[in-house]
């Protein structure tokens, strides 16, 4: 699911540049780079309380719990496919980028519970910590188009064990 997520950011919008049709992988001269940007980069960006350009741990655990507060429009403790898009809307920049619904409802089941909102920010926070400091600074949430990373493996402790 991930791998399809990033080739649909390659030609997303926030690619800076446009997404040239040729595919050729030899950059010329006056060519744009061109880069991959997510649109959770935009809400762990809003997670910088402090302003000094680094998202620090904390921080962004404090803007963990805010995100699923605001996502959680009945304050039921878990996002319904509708609280998800209107979270989405504002705080994602709507719902054409990612992340998706599915990405974090991990057992596709039209229920995103706080474990799994946490899983998924928890493991996109450590997908894009280049330097494994706990720390998310500016640079990380940058990758250059045909450099991007493959995600890690992560644990999902809220999926079944595949058979
Ligand atoms: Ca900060
Ligand atoms: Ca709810
Ligand atoms: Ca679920
Ligand atoms: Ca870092």
């Amino acid at each position: 699911m991930r791998s399809t997520f990033a080739l649909g950011l390659a030609c997303a919008a926030l690619a800076l540049g446009a997404c040239a049709s040729g595919g050729g992988s030899r950059p010329r001269a006056n060519e744009p780079i061109r880069a991959l940007m997510s649109a959770d980069a935009l809400m762990f960006v809003s997670f910088d309380a402090n302003a000094d350009l680094t998202v620090s741990a904390a921080e962004i655990d404090a803007g963990r719990v805010r995100e699923f507060a605001r996502a959680d429009g009945n304050s039921d403790g878990s996002l319904t496919p509708i609280e998800f898009q209107n979270w989405a809307n504002i705080v994602l920049g709507g719902g054409q980028l990612g992340p998706y619904r599915l990405d974090f409802d991990r057992n596709v089941d039209n229920t995103i519970t706080r474990e799994e909102f946490d899983t998924e920010i928890r493991g996109r926070v450590v997908d894009y910590d280049q330097d494994e400091n706990g720390e998310l600074t500016r640079a990380e949430f940058v990758r250059l188009v045909g450099q991007a990373r493959p995600p890690r493996r992560r644990l999902t402790p809220s999926m079944p064990p595949s058979s």
